[in-house]
């Protein structure tokens, strides 16, 4: 992705005149600057968050770097679901074609949430459930995976996060190996204006609290996709829970094997989400709260 374009570019980009491009931006419409010689500059991110929120149609995505979509577009062979193209990209390993159509999506409208909670996690269920874990099923899946990663470095790559953004910190706990549920979760967060730190799988829960303490966190999310020493992990979280707890932070659960957990005991800081829609709201409630009052249950 490139990091700024001229309104001439963004123009043709859209299939627009330049001179209602310059008008838009001199309206606000479209957030742009002017180089040392008085030329305007459109930062990309900003161009994408006009296409998004105008529903414009991106004529020629190659123009803002975006040569995947172009891919992904060109594609005739192409499944009739965006879903099922998904799977048979991800399935057959076709990463400029997967990461195109899953920005396509994102241009179109749709919300980081929508495309996680759907195409994303469908195709990844259907590809679990289509291979035993033989080396072969073992190869597709960590393929698979490492394209979505790439899909979703690129859609977090157009956000724009402010200095001094509240932040969040999250991972996977110890003995879970997975690495996009928690990813997803961080750039959802970074979507709604967070300073978003994934600590990643197989991060012990004290390693949380530490992070959570540095960086002053307000919002910690677990993801669990792997629940395989109960007794200890509920015991973990408790803990977590607790310190989180004293500093007015809270904490978001959830993940596959999240509703296997059992907490000894209900903490008003704490609570249990299904799905990416359900961290967004979250993350967005508590941004809506007076700051100070963290431990206050969000809208
Ligand atoms: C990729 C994959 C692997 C890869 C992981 C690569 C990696 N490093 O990430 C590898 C090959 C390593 C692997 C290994 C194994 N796997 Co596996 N794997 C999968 C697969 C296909 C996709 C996982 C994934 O990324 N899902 C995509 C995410 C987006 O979906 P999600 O986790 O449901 O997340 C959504 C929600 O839960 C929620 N969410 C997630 N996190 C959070 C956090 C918060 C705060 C909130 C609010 C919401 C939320 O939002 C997300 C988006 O909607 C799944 C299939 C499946 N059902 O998921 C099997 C699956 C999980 N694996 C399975 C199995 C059996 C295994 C192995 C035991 C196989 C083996 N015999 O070795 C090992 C175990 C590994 C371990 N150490 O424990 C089974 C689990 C069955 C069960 N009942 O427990 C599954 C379901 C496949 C199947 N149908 O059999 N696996």
């Amino acid at each position: 992705m490139k990091a700024v374009i001229s309104p001439k570019e963004l123009a043709y980009a859209i299939g627009v005149s330049e001179s209602s491009l310059k008008r838009w931006t001199d309206e606000g419409l479209i957030k742009a600057s002017r180089t040392a010689g008085g030329h305007r500059r459109i930062a990309v991110p900003d161009a994408i968050r006009f296409i998004r929120n105008t529903r414009t149609l991106l004529v020629h995505p190659e123009v803002l770097g975006l040569s995947d979509v172009e891919t992904a577009l060109a594609d005739e062979s192409a499944a009739e679901t965006d879903t099922d193209r998904l799977f048979a990209y991800l399935r057959d390993g076709k990463a400029p074609e997967a990461r195109g159509l899953i920005m396509s999506r994102y241009l179109a409208g749709d919300s980081l949430a929508e495309i996680f909670d759907g195409p994303v996690r469908d195709v990844m269920h259907r590809l679990g459930k289509l291979w035993r874990h033989d080396e072969t099923g073992i190869m597709l899946e960590h393929r698979a995976t490492d394209i979505c990663i790439q899909a979703v470095q690129q859609l977090r790559a157009t956000l724009q996060v402010p200095r001094g953004a509240p932040v969040a910190v999250g991972g996977a706990p110890p003995k879970d190996p997975y690495l996009l549920p928690s990813l997803l979760a961080a750039a959802c967060l970074a979507g709604e204006g967070y300073h978003a730190v994934n600590l990643g799988p197989e991060t012990p829960l004290e390693s949380l609290r530490q992070a959570a303490e540095e960086t002053n966190a307000r919002l910690v999310w677990l993801s669990i996709s792997v629940n395989a020493r109960p007794d200890q992990l509920r015991i973990e979280i408790a803990a977590l829970a607790e310190a989180l707890r004293e500093r007015g932070a809270r904490l978001m659960i959830g993940g596959e094997k999240s509703a296997g957990v059992k907490l000894p005991a209900a903490y008003e800081n704490t609570l249990f989400g299904r799905s990416m829609a359900e961290l967004v709201a979250f993350g967005r409630g508590l941004l809506a709260a007076p700051t100070g009052q963290a431990g206050t249950t969000p809208g």
